[in-house]
C-alpha cells in the first residue's frame, strides 16, 4: 500500500460490463476498492468481489456496512470520518464490529483510515451526517489523524466534485507518515496529474461508469 499511486472505487450498487471490469482491473492501477454509500448489499458486494478477484490486481474492501462483511479481500478499509457530528460514524460503527466480530478479525488486514468530507452535496456527507470543515478544521483533522491516532490514512474525500488542488497540497505539506488519499471528480489525464502532485493516491470512481476510456487515462497520469 505504501507504493500505491492510483486505485478505482467501484460502487457495488452500480453495473458494470464484463468488458469493462476487464479493462479496469488491467489498466496497472495499484488496487481496486469496493466500497460504495447506499445500496451496498451482502449479495452485491460478493457478486463484485468474485468478479474482480479473477484478475491479479489486489482487490479492498471499504466496509460501509456490517452485513456486507466477508472473508477472501486482500485488505479491508475502516474509515472513521473525522468531520462527521456523531460518534456513530468517529467510533460508534468500529465499536459495535469490534464487540461482534473480534475474535474473528485479522488485524494485520484492517486499515483505518481519517475520513474528511469536503463535498456538502455528496450522500457520503449526509450519510454521515458531516460538518463542513474550514480550510483550518481540515488542517486539524490531518494533524490528528497523523500525530494523535496514528491513522495509516488521511482522505480528503470530494466524492463527486472535484476539489481545491491547493488545499491538496497544503494537507500533504502537512503529513509525513499518514498517506494522503484524495478522491472526489477526476475524470481526466489533467485532473488526476494535478492531484496526483500532491496526493500519495488518488481515488477514482464515478468516471468509470460515464467513461472507462477516460477513467484508463487517470492511471497513465500516475505513471
Ligand atoms: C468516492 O473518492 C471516491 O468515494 C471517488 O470519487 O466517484 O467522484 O471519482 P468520484
Amino acid at each position: 500500500m505504501n507504493e500505491w499511486r492510483h486505485v478505482f472505487k467501484l460502487d457495488p450498487n452500480k453495473l458494470i460490463e464484463n468488458e469493462d471490469l476487464s479493462s479496469i482491473c488491467e489498466s496497472g492501477t495499484d488496487a481496486i476498492i469496493i466500497g460504495g454509500t447506499d445500496g451496498v448489499t451482502f449479495d452485491n458486494v460478493y457478486d463484485l468481489a468474485e468478479r474482480v478477484q479473477q484478475y491479479t490486481v489486489p482487490c479492498l474492501l471499504e466496509v460501509s456496512t456490517m452485513e456486507a462483511i466477508m472473508p477472501g479481500f486482500d485488505g479491508y478499509l475502516i474509515p472513521s470520518v473525522l468531520n462527521s457530528k456523531e460518534k456513530h460514524f468517529v467510533t460508534g460503527i468500529q465499536h459495535e464490529a469490534i464487540k461482534e466480530y473480534n475474535d474473528w478479525i485479522d488485524w494485520n488486514q484492517m486499515v483505518v483510515e481519517g475520513y474528511c468530507v469536503m463535498n456538502d452535496q455528496a450522500k457520503v456527507f449526509k450519510a454521515a451526517e458531516c460538518e463542513f470543515p474550514t480550510q483550518e478544521d481540515v488542517m486539524a483533522y490531518a494533524v490528528m489523524a497523523e500525530q494523535m491516532f496514528r491513522f495509516p490514512i488521511f482522505y480528503l474525500e470530494y466524492s463527486g466534485m472535484f476539489g481545491d488542488v491547493e488545499l491538496v497540497k497544503q494537507v500533504s505539506s502537512q503529513l509525513e507518515q499518514t498517506a494522503l488519499f484524495y478522491g472526489g471528480g477526476i475524470e481526466s489525464y489533467d485532473q488526476a496529474a494535478a492531484m496526483k502532485q500532491y496526493a500519495d493516491v488518488i481515488v477514482v470512481g464515478n468516471i468509470i461508469y460515464k467513461d472507462v476510456q477516460a477513467a484508463l487515462r487517470t492511471v497513465e497520469a500516475c505513471r
